[in-house]
Order: C-alpha cells, then sequence, then structure tokens
C-alpha cells in the first residue's frame, strides 16, 4: 500500500471523514454563495453535521450547477491560490471548469500515486502515458503519479499511434496508461507493423479508465499484450482519475479518505441501501479549490464493504458498465452500450470494435450494430460463413438485450479508431424527429 490509511480501521477511517466533511461544509458554508444559499434553503447549519449518516441531508451538486456559475463562481479560494486549471471537453453547452490549489495538487498526487501502486509501479519502471495531455486530467494526473511513485514517465499523449509503439519499444516501456479502446488499438497497430506486443515490448501491466470496458475488451488487452489489467475511475470535477484504482485482487477501492461515496436512486435521490445498484455520488472532503458536496455522477454502480484480501479496508465499487445518461433506451427496453461490447466479444470472428446505429422506422427504433470481422474470418470466410457469423450474433444479440439488433459486418479496421475516449454511439432518432 503507498498508505497505511488504505487499511485502517473503519472507526479511523469514519473519525478522520467526519472530521473533515465537516470542515467541508463549514468552508463551502462561508466561501461559497452557492452553498450557502442551498444549505441556508434546506435549514442546515455546518455544526448540524455530527454523524457521516447527515451526508443525506446536503444538497446535491450537478453537472449543470458548473455551467450555470461558469467558469470559476463555485471556487472556494480567490484565484491566487490556484495553481492549475482543468476541464470536461464538453461536446454541448459550456465546458465545467475545475481548479487546483498547491494543497490540492498535492492530493491529486496521493491519490494518483496510491493507483500507481497497485501494479507496485515504482523506481526502474517506464510508464508510457498516452492518455490526452491538456485540459483533460488523464495525462496530467497520470503523469505526476509516475513522478510520484520514482518512475519514469513518457509524456506521450495520444495520437501518433506507430511512434508511439517506436517509443514504447525502444523505451522499454514496462507500464501503459491510455483508455482501452486505445490500448486495442495500439496491439492491432503493432501487429501491423510486424511486431509481437508479447514479445517485442517490456510491458508487464497497464492502468485503464476513462471510459467502460466489458470483460471481453479487459481479456482481449491482457491477452493481446500479455499483462496485468488495472482499473482507473475518475472525474473531472471531483479530482481526475485517482477517485478509485483495482487492487491486485480486481476490487475498485475508493480513496475514501478524500471522497465520500454514497449510491442514490437516480429518479428520487434517495440513499440505497448498501449492495443496491444505482447512481454514485461523490462529496470532496480535502480539496479546498473546488469542493463540492454530493456531486451527482450519473455513473452506476454498488457500493461494497466486505473485507478483501489485498488488506484494504476502503469501500469499492463495482465497475461502471454504463452511465445513467449514455443508456438507450430502444422501444421501451434499456440498453447500454457496454452489454453489446459484451457479445461482441463472446463471439468468434469478430473484433470489440463496432458502432450502435439507432434510427427510427416508422415509429418504432432500430439498433443496428456496425461490427469489425477479424482479419482471418474475412480470409477464409466466404460469404456464407459470413452469414453464418451474422445470424449467430443477432440471436446472441436477443439473448442478452432482449431486443432485436441488426448487424452489419464491415472489413476489418474500416471503423474509425479514436485516440482517447471511444465514441461508440450514433443515435439518429432526434435528427429525424426534427427534420
Ligand atoms: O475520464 C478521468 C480519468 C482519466 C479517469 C483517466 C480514469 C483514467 P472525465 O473526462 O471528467 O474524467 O470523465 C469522467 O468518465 O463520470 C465516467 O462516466 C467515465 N469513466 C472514468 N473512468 C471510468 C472507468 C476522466 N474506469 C467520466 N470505467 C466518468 C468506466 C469511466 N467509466
Amino acid at each position: 500500500m503507498w498508505n497505511p490509511i488504505e487499511g485502517a480501521s473503519r472507526e479511523t477511517i469514519e473519525a478522520l471523514q467526519l472530521q473533515r466533511l465537516r470542515e467541508t461544509v463549514t468552508r463551502v458554508y462561508h466561501l461559497v454563495p452557492f452553498y450557502k444559499a442551498k444549505l441556508d434553503e434546506s435549514g442546515i447549519k455546518p455544526r448540524d453535521i455530527d454523524s457521516l449518516e447527515k451526508l443525506a441531508l446536503l444538497p446535491f451538486t450537478l453537472k449543470q450547477d458548473l455551467r450555470n456559475h461558469y467558469p470559476f463562481g463555485l471556487f472556494a479560494t480567490p484565484m491566487d491560490q490556484i495553481v492549475r486549471i482543468h476541464s470536461s471537453s464538453g461536446t454541448t453547452g459550456k465546458p465545467t471548469v475545475v481548479g487546483y490549489t498547491a494543497h490540492d495538487m498535492d492530493v491529486w498526487g496521493e491519490v494518483m500515486a496510491r493507483t500507481l501502486k497497485m501494479g507496485n509501479v515504482g523506481p526502474g519502471d517506464v510508464v508510457h502515458n498516452a492518455y490526452g495531455y491538456g485540459l483533460f486530467t488523464g495525462g496530467l494526473g497520470f503523469h505526476y503519479a509516475a513522478e510520484r511513485v520514482g518512475a519514469a514517465v513518457v509524456p506521450s499523449s495520444g495520437g501518433f499511434t506507430k511512434r508511439q509503439l517506436l517509443l514504447m519499444k525502444d523505451f522499454g516501456a514496462t507500464v501503459l496508461c491510455c483508455t482501452p479502446s486505445f490500448a486495442l488499438h495500439l496491439s492491432e497497430v503493432a501487429r501491423e507493423e510486424g511486431y509481437d506486443p508479447k514479445k517485442d515490448f517490456k510491458l508487464r501491466a497497464g492502468f485503464f479508465g476513462a471510459e467502460p470496458a466489458s470483460i471481453g475488451l479487459r481479456n482481449a488487452i491482457k491477452e493481446a499484450w500479455g499483462i496485468e489489467y488495472y482499473e482507473a475511475y475518475g472525474l473531472s470535477e471531483i479530482i481526475g482519475p485517482g477517485v478509485a484504482a483495482t487492487c491486485p485482487c480486481g476490487h475498485l477501492h475508493v480513496a475514501e479518505d478524500h471522497f465520500l461515496p454514497e449510491i442514490i436512486n437516480p429518479d428520487t435521490g434517495e440513499v440505497l441501501p448498501e449492495g443496491e445498484a444505482g447512481e454514485l455520488v461523490l462529496t470532496t472532503i480535502t480539496k479546498q479549490g473546488l469542493p463540492i458536496l454530493r456531486y451527482r455522477t450519473k455513473d452506476i454502480s454498488r457500493l461494497h464493504r466486505e473485507p478483501c484480501k489485498c488488506g484494504r479496508t476502503l469501500v469499492y465499487i463495482d465497475t461502471i458498465k454504463g452511465r445513467s445518461d449514455d443508456m438507450l433506451i430502444v422501444n421501451g427496453v434499456n440498453v447500454f452500450p457496454s452489454q453489446v461490447e459484451h457479445v461482441l466479444t463472446k463471439v468468434e470472428g469478430v473484433t470489440p470494435n463496432y458502432v450502435i446505429v439507432l434510427e427510427k422506422k416508422g415509429v418504432l427504433d432500430r439498433l443496428e450494430v456496425w461490427v469489425e470481422v477479424d482479419e482471418a474470418t474475412m480470409g477464409d470466410g466466404g460469404i456464407g460463413a459470413l452469414e453464418g457469423l451474422k445470424k449467430r450474433l443477432e440471436n446472441e444479440m436477443l439473448n442478452e438485450l432482449y431486443i432485436n439488433v441488426k448487424i452489419k459486418l464491415v472489413e476489418p479496421k474500416t471503423l474509425e479508431r479514436s485516440m482517447g475516449k471511444a465514441q461508440r454511439i450514433l443515435d439518429k432518432r432526434d435528427v429525424e424527429k426534427n427534420k
């Protein structure tokens, strides 16, 4: 473990959490007019926070609240104490902006060091960091983590796939950090370039996150590179990566001494009993620049407090299968893109590269999945084999999703690759509605 607190007793952790929660509520009450108004409205004073259960009384914070106070309206420190600004890409509307004080940068380095320590990364390791550098928190988050644990970091950022492979090979990268979709893409290009990903590289572990990855995709990455797979979870509004990370047992432990997790019913806002699935809500309890109460992540997960064999006592969460807002509703049935991906990784002959296309046919929705056939199947398939493959996929989709899915097989390497988070959904239904 990087920090003994990761294995501390529940009493120690909870005492620390309560003290820090009270400090945070006091801080935002006095320094952020938005929170003062919200707390006054609900009749809560900072001194009322005398147990962790009181967390449930605090107001939620939504992404829209950050947008409404664009750019710095929710900051709790004057700008001369802010040393770093990041922002979310935000495809619609204004981006959300986050600010860090020197103290926050230290907290971020600490929780990110815990992430890399899960895979025992340290001096002697060469960390190839292919998360995007810039306003996105992935690149710089992993960068400072690698330096903090004493590894050598290669700040390669996204893009330039062939060049990345050259650097990974020549610099002897032992650890890879990037999105799961990019890790798979790198392995495909490595093969095309004549490398054997397992033999020609020294990689032993990878830290993947920023987007969901099905078990099948994880296995494909592990298998292609012959590495251990660690997962990083986080979001810019809370700190960036570093909110949670998988231990060697595969459990996604939350850095609970800095971020308090809750699971709520996304429709009613009620806190759900332990172990039930719902929306993950996070409260920062040590951040100074932009402290956030009960942030609605929209990520669907569950909390677990069972003891973990690795010795960590911090609560762990289910890996995020999807966000409540990227859940597709197809003729009334809920579908997560990760379910589609799961089917693709179970059926031989296709790759986990796909695009989900949604259209309206009359009053009904039609879901089509474009999926790449793999090289071998394309080579020896013939029309008959491809027809069989298409039928098999359509049957599996029906079993898994309970809806009819049309499969369109496309040639290998024809779907666009993303250097960061993959774009997998093309929803044409609204466009058609507005025509
Ligand atoms: O994606 C931070 C990050 C960078 C995490 C690198 C891990 C590694 P945002 O761009 O603000 O921050 O996006 C946050 O991405 O609410 C989830 O929906 C999704 N996400 C992040 N990590 C995972 C993960 C970064 N491990 C949003 N599994 C979050 C599934 C993830 N989804």
